[in-house]
């Protein structure tokens, strides 16, 4: 009998929701019970697409806006043969942001558009299920300043929390909205019970096309 496929499971969420935090925990917690899982991260830094968003992030050197935009897509269609692969070979995928981010980022821009900027990725892998961590900006401030990085602002940041609330009307995609303002125990429990569940259902399903 052939292999059963893994599931691509991908946080999403606000600055400092806890989206790494929580990433990591869930493949901890999914290998100690005996599942092949593995994490990935997006912008993927490693990659020469990815270090020129780096420097970007790092306000090391200005793109023009569409470029990168163009690039942080890029950044994730070059990873999609290694995601296929892995996927087919049984292993959970647990991707820390993806296009959900790349749309909502963008678009918070002015003069940017929600659909012009989820054309980029139309007909990537398409998550099993995708879970956004809620964080109010009051809450998230006691978290930490803002770092040092482009977009870290909070005007910024609540224009993007719109345009995630835009994406999330998408019933094509199974969002799960998870209260990430509880500790770090309780949230993980939360992800990890859904988590199971869509690797369950993936399991006897294709892997579909994002917003095809
Ligand atoms: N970007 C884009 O524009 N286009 C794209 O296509 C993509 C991304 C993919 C870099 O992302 C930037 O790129 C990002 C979006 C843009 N810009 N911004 N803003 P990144 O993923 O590298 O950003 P990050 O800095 O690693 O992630 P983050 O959002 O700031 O944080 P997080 O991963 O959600 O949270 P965390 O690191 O797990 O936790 C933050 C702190 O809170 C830490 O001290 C934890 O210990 C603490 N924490 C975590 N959970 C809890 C709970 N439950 N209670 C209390 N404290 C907690
Ligand atoms: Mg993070």
């Amino acid at each position: 009998m052939a292999c059963k496929r893994g599931a691509l499971i991908v946080l999403e969420g606000v600055d400092k929701a806890g989206k790494t935090t929580q990433c990591k925990k869930l493949v901890q917690t999914l290998q100690q019970s005996g599942r092949a899982a593995e994490m990935m991260r997006f912008p993927d830094r490693t990659t020469t697409i990815g270090q020129l968003i780096s420097a970007y992030l790092e306000k090391k050197s200005d793109l023009e806006d569409h470029t990168v935009h163009l690039l942080f897509s890029a950044n994730r269609w070059e990873l999609v043969p290694l995601m296929k692969k892995k996927l087919e070979q049984g292993t959970t995928l647990v991707v820390d942001r993806y296009a959900f981010s790349g749309a909502a980022f963008t678009s918070a821009k002015p003069g940017f558009c929600l659909d012009w900027c989820m054309q980029p990725d139309v007909g990537l892998p398409k998550p099993d299920l995708v879970m956004f961590l809620q964080l109010n900006p009051a809450e998230a401030a006691l978290r930490g300043q803002f770092g040092e990085e482009r977009y870290e602002n909070r005007t910024f940041q609540r224009t993007v929390q719109q345009r995630f609330e835009e994406l999330m009307k998408d019933s094509s995609v199974n969002w799960q909205v998870i209260d990430a303002s509880q500790s770090v125990e309780e949230v993980h429990r939360n992800i990890t019970n859904h988590s199971l569940n869509a690797i369950n259902v993936a399991q006897n399903q294709p892997l579909g096309e994002l917003w095809k």
